[in-house]
């Protein structure tokens, strides 16, 4: 099928995104303090190949050059966030101000060259001085992150319209507070479960604290999420996809829609309980004006007696013999259509944004250039399925590629490559891959087509 630029409506958001640790480098210069991901890498054997986003692309002296490149490629909307201890040394207290004055060189740079900003205010990198007092665990993190987000409204409210208050909640809680392989690297189900609570209250006051503040902004909260299915066609596993479903796609957006937790499909979930103060049911409920849908690929999940909670688990893409990206994840397009239907569903839902899609792969650089077929392949794929979404009446309005540069891929550190621009880690020298130069063709061109298979399943 032959989709056109011009398909999506003219009032279509096109975009990357990207966030702070991943590119900005710059760790410890001009008064930022330390976030936990900062300690987290500095930790032996916690980072594949014991990598840090010490220096990754540099961002924090490259800026200029970057949005540039955006500006080169047609990009006219740029996801990007802010590192809250690059403002807020400590967590709360002084304000950084070299911090805020580089936040501000990045958003007038956008400005001035036509493109949008939109800001993540939390995109993983809690300051390490509040870790130090449990961080997502502390209830205390609600104020702390009030104050953050009212220091970058303040800041930056005049200029930036469209703000995401976190970027997937689900992660950052299950990767740091439950399985420990991201930072801070805390397990157990009770550091979890104090985290995920904390955080969707956050998710809402930070929502409402921007309103406050800013009535006409345009205010959002990013999901990850995957269609989900049972591998295979039996009960136990038919089961176990919904409690997988539930505790991935459904834990955060449905207390925010005033749905609470889901502890039907989930009983564990109850254990929650213990966190919650009174008021706290109406408190998790904020009214966004957009959801972000983050979604890469889908999982199939079978019944598994040995693990804990859930009892469900993921048969990973190797395993299944199935065409993947790098990151061992399957290349299922229909992935992202389902997720659009599925957060369509709920009531309340306005608008939707997929504020992330991407693929990771083994790129190479040859003679100065870098082709990268599949992942043009897939991004068309992909689009298809959003097109697809769009033509049967859902309300997506936005697409963000996942992303500009190669950068620094958390747990995996700089092997799997999702740029749409190649980065030589030692000489920061970037090249435009084949594929940005699609998606700049794409963007520019009324004639430039998307060919994708999306007839077959469509
Ligand atoms: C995420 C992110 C990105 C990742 C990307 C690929 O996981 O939420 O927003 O930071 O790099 O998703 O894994």
């Amino acid at each position: 099928m032959f989709i056109r630029k011009e398909d999506f409506g003219p009032g279509f958001t096109w975009g990357v995104s990207t966030a702070a640790y991943q590119i900005e480098g710059a760790h410890n210069v001009d008064g930022k303090g330390p976030s936990i991901w900062d300690d987290f890498v500095n930790r032996k054997r916690k980072i594949n190949d014991n990598h840090t986003g010490n220096i990754a692309c540099d961002f924090y002296t490259q800026y200029a050059k970057d949005i540039s490149l955006l500006f080169d490629l047609n990009i006219s909307n740029y996801r990007f966030s802010v590192s809250w201890s690059r403002i807020l040394p400590f967590g709360t207290g002084p304000v950084n101000y070299k911090g805020i004055d580089f936040y501000n060189k990045v958003i007038d740079f956008c400005l001035e060259l036509g493109i949008e900003p939109w800001i993540t205010i939390y995109h993983w990198d809690l300051p390490l001085e509040l870790e130090k007092k449990g961080g997502w665990t502390n209830r205390d993190v609600i104020s702390w992150f009030g104050e953050y987000v009212e220091i970058c409204i303040k800041y930056f409210g005049d200029r930036v319209k469209h703000w995401m208050v976190l970027n997937e909640p689900m992660v950052f809680t299950g990767a740091g507070y439950f399985l420990g392989v991201h930072a801070p690297g805390k397990k157990g189900l009770s550091s979890f479960l104090a985290a995920v609570h904390h955080a969707a209250l956050c998710q809402s006051a930070g929502g409402r604290i921007i309103r406050g503040m800013k009535p006409e902004a345009h205010i959002g909260t990013t999901f990850s999420c995957s269609h989900i299915e049972p591998f295979r066609p039996i009960e136990k596993d038919v089961i176990a996809a919904e409690k997988a479903d539930a505790f991935l796609n459904r834990l955060f957006i449905e207390p925010l829609l005033g749905k609470n937790y889901p502890v039907r499909d989930l009983p564990v979930l109850q254990r929650i309980e213990r966190y919650v103060k009174q008021g706290d049911e109406q408190d998790l409920v904020f009214d966004m004006d957009f959801i972000g849908i983050q979604n890469y690929t889908r999982e199939m999940v079978s019944h598994s007696p040995f693990m804990p909670f859930v009892k469900a688990k993921i048969i990973k893409a190797d395993k299944r013999n199935v065409e993947r990206t790098m990151m061992n994840w399957e290349i299922y397009p229909e992935s992202i259509y389902e997720m659009l239907k599925k957060f369509n569903r709920y009531e309340n839902v306005k608008e939707l944004v997929i504020t992330e899609n991407g693929a990771a792969f083994a790129d190479n650089r040859q003679n100065g250039k870098v082709d990268d077929p599949k992942r043009i392949q897939f991004l068309q794929d992909n689009l298809a399925q959003v097109y697809r979404a769009k033509q049967e009446g859902i309300n997506v309005s936005g697409y963000f590629i996942w992303t500009l540069l190669d950068n620094f891929e958390w747990a995996e550190g700089y092997h799997p490559r999702f740029g749409l621009v190649y980065v030589d880690f030692e000489t920061q020298q970037r090249i435009v891959k084949s594929s940005g130069l699609w998606y700049k063709r794409f963007l520019s061109d009324t004639e430039n087509k998307i060919v994708s298979g999306f007839s077959k399943t469509g």
